[in-house]
This record gives structure tokens, sequence and C-alpha cells, in this order.
């Protein structure tokens, strides 16, 4: 079931360098090499103790390792930079640290580590004791937030899985408090965490990570936006903006996100990647089962619709909507079009805006440029009353 597994297949393995260069948008091509190279990449530390996870939850989301195999990963001994770039819609790096990293050690250049970051994961291992995580969460953030007020800190309460929903709750409420009072303690109550309930074995940590990238992303409000109109004309109950080789999603519109459907449409994913992989119509150069005519469509047995349709190449709109409504899927086909132009739109604005620009930190980079500014733009999609 895994096309991962295929040795020579590449395009969506997370190996850098994969993908043919002219992937993602024409109109981008000759910009790649602007801020793509060298590491002005925006950076997601993973800290937290040893073994907490943070090589696992590296592993499993951006190189399709399988939860179980991450009982043999080796712990970390050095900081290891992994570049999520080429094969992924958003471009950052992530750097997985050793667990027993030592703030006074002069070896390690903190201002260096932290002024480039965009956001610091903290990973607290929910079935162990937290005391010294805690501890060590309060050092680290003050640390960082003094060097760069910028950093978006998440705390990932993880292993979550082998926890009651009850003792979940509780441990999140707890780890809540204690946190915030110690850095009120401390003096810097301006510092905001925020925490999430994660594991490698479902879809919690993928939903967590999504939610770290889009913040991320300035463009996000702009994406939102897009999502909504899409959704009232064409009566779609639920759409997320996919990166596909991540199963990340970078936007979703404004209804909340149960986990339930969020877990449907990464099964989709798959399927459809699978499905494509193994009787997709293969060119030599080109070894990508996801093209910008993938599209797929699953009636489930409740009366409901996933509709997935590509974007580009690495990206996926899957939607949600009730059967009823999938009559009208020429409006909704139509309304797509134009949804897909607007996000051509957000992106060249932003391309735009890179000539007169510099990388601000902190800021990701799509399809090897930085994203910039917040896309202003009147998308003209038409509601069904146009078309009658
Ligand atoms: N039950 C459970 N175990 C996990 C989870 N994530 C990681 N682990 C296990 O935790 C151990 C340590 O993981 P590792 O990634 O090496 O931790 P690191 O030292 O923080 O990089 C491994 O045996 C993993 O299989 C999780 O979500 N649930
Ligand atoms: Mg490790």
């Amino acid at each position: 079931m895994s096309y991962q597994d295929d040795e020579e297949g590449g395009a969506f393995d997370g190996t850098a360098g994969s993908f043919p260069k002219d992937f993602g948008y024409g109109a981008f091509d000759g910009e790649h090499d602007i801020v793509t190279s060298g590491d002005q990449k925006p950076r997601i530390l993973l800290m937290g103790l040893r073994r907490s996870g943070k090589s696992s939850i590296q592993k499993v989301v951006f190189h399709k390792m399988s939860p179980n195999e991450t009982l043999f990963l080796e712990s970390t001994n050095k900081i290891v930079k992994d570049d999520i770039n080429n094969s992924s819609f958003v471009q950052f790096q992530i750097w997985d640290f050793p667990g027993q990293i030592d703030f006074f050690d002069s070896n390690f250049d903190y201002d260096m580590i932290f002024s480039g970051c965009g956001a610091l994961i903290f990973v607290i291992d929910a079935q162990d004791d937290y005391m010294e995580a805690l501890n060590k969460l309060n050092v680290t953030v003050t640390k960082a937030y003094k060097i760069n007020s910028n950093i978006k800190f998440e705390v990932f309460i993880h292993k979550v899985d082998g926890l009651g929903d009850d003792f979940k709750m509780e441990s999140q409420r707890d780890i809540h408090q204690r946190a915030t009072d110690d850095l009120n303690d401390s003096g810097l109550d301006q510092i905001h965490l925020s925490f999430h309930l994660t594991s490698i074995y479902d879809h919690s940590i993928f939903e967590a990570f999504s939610k770290v990238v889009q913040k991320l992303i300035p463009q996000l409000p702009a994406l939102e936006n897009l999502l909504n109109i899409l959704n009232t004309n064409s009566a779609i109950e639920k759409s997320f903006l996919f990166d596909v080789v991540s199963k990340i999603y970078i936007a979703t519109d404004s209804t909340p996100v149960d986990m339930q459907s969020y877990e449907l449409c990464c099964d989709m994913i798959d399927v459809v990647i699978d499905v494509s992989w193994i009787y997709g119509i293969r060119e030599e150069q080109d070894p990508a089962a996801f093209d910008e005519q993938s599209f797929s469509l699953i009636k489930l047995n409740n009366g409901t619709v996933l509709y997935l349709r590509e974007v580009n190449k690495f990206l996926a709109l899957v939607c949600i909507l009730r059967e009823d409504n999938f009559d009208h899927k020429g409006i909704i086909d139509y309304n797509f079009l134009c949804f897909q132009n607007a996000i051509q739109q957000v992106f060249e604005l932003r391309s735009k805006n890179l000539l007169t620009m510099t990388n601000p930190l902190g800021s990701p980079v799509v399809n090897g440029n930085n994203l910039i500014g917040d896309g202003q733009l009147s998308p003209t999609l038409t509601d069904e009353q146009n078309l009658n």
C-alpha cells in the first residue's frame, strides 16, 4: 500500500532534489534560486528532553516513516538539519535537536539558532513524569524569547496514544497551568504558548504540525477567505488545502475542523496517490504520480461526497459535501477553476513583492519563493444564479 517504498520513484519520498526543476507555477520559474539557496529558509526547531519523540515526529510527518519503525530510531547526538524543500509546497528547515542540549555550553551559537527561527516546537512526553520537561521548557523559551521575540512557541504534549481521554485532558490542563505559571513567575507573561495533544499513531501529529506551519504563512487570511467563498458558492461543507507530500493542510475554511473529516481527507490523498502510482502513466523523466489533471471522487454511504482536485503539483483541494449538492458538479468545477486562479494570484503577488523586499526572518518559502505580504485579490467566483 505504500508507494514510498518504491526506491526509484522519489517524487513523494521527501528526498530533496527528486523533483524536476520546472514544477509548480510556470510564472515563478527562474526565480527559484533567489531565496532557496543558503540558510535563508525559515526554521522550525524541535526541542525537548531525550526520547520525548522529536526525531519520530520529524520522520513520520516528513519522511513517511511508519510509527512502529520509530522504535528503532537511534538517539540523536547532534543537531540534524532537515531541508523540507523541493518535494513540498511550503519550504522550511526542521532542526532536530539532541535531547541533552545544554544551554550553558558555549559550543552552541544560540543567537544564530534562534534568530532565524520561525517556530519552536517543544515536545513533552506525556507518558512520563513531565516536571523536568517543564523546567527545560521554561529555560528554553526564556532564552529563545530574549534573542527573538517573534518566535511562535508550540508545546506538543506528545505520546497521548497511551492515555485515556480524562487523563489526556487533565495532563493538558496541568501542563498548561504550570508552564504559564512558570513564565509569569519569571515576569514573561507576554510570551504566548500554544498547546497541542499529539501522537504519531494517529493523525493528531499532522494536525498539530498543520497549525504550526499555518502560523508561518502570511497569506493565510487570504487563503482562508478564498476557501470560504468557494464553500458558500458551491455548497461545500468543509474544504482543506493540502500539501500533498506531507499531508499537512496549509489552510482550511473558517468552520471548525473536526478530526474525523481531516482523517478522511488524509486517507483519501493516500488512496489517490497509491492508485495513480500503480496505474498512472509514468513518463521517463517525471515520476510524479500526481499532476494538474488529478482528481478523485469518493461517495460514502452516509450521503457525503469527498471531492479532491489538484491545484498544482504540491497542493490539492479536498472538499466534503453532501451528495445532493453534488448535482451541481459543473458549478463546483467552474468555481474550482476560479479558486485555482486566485491562489495563483496570491502567490504571484508574493513573488512580485519579492523583487522589492528582502527575506523577513521566519516567513516560509513557497515554491522557491518567499511568502511576503498579504494577497489582496477579488476572486470572481461565480454563484449559482449567475450560471442559471
Ligand atoms: N507511544 C508513543 N511512542 C512514541 C511516540 N512518538 C515517539 N515515540 C517513541 O518514543 C521513543 C523515542 O523517540 P525519539 O524520536 O528517538 O525521541 P527523541 O530523543 O526526542 O528524538 C521511540 O521509541 C518512539 O517509538 C508516540 O506518539 N507515541
Ligand atoms: Mg532524536
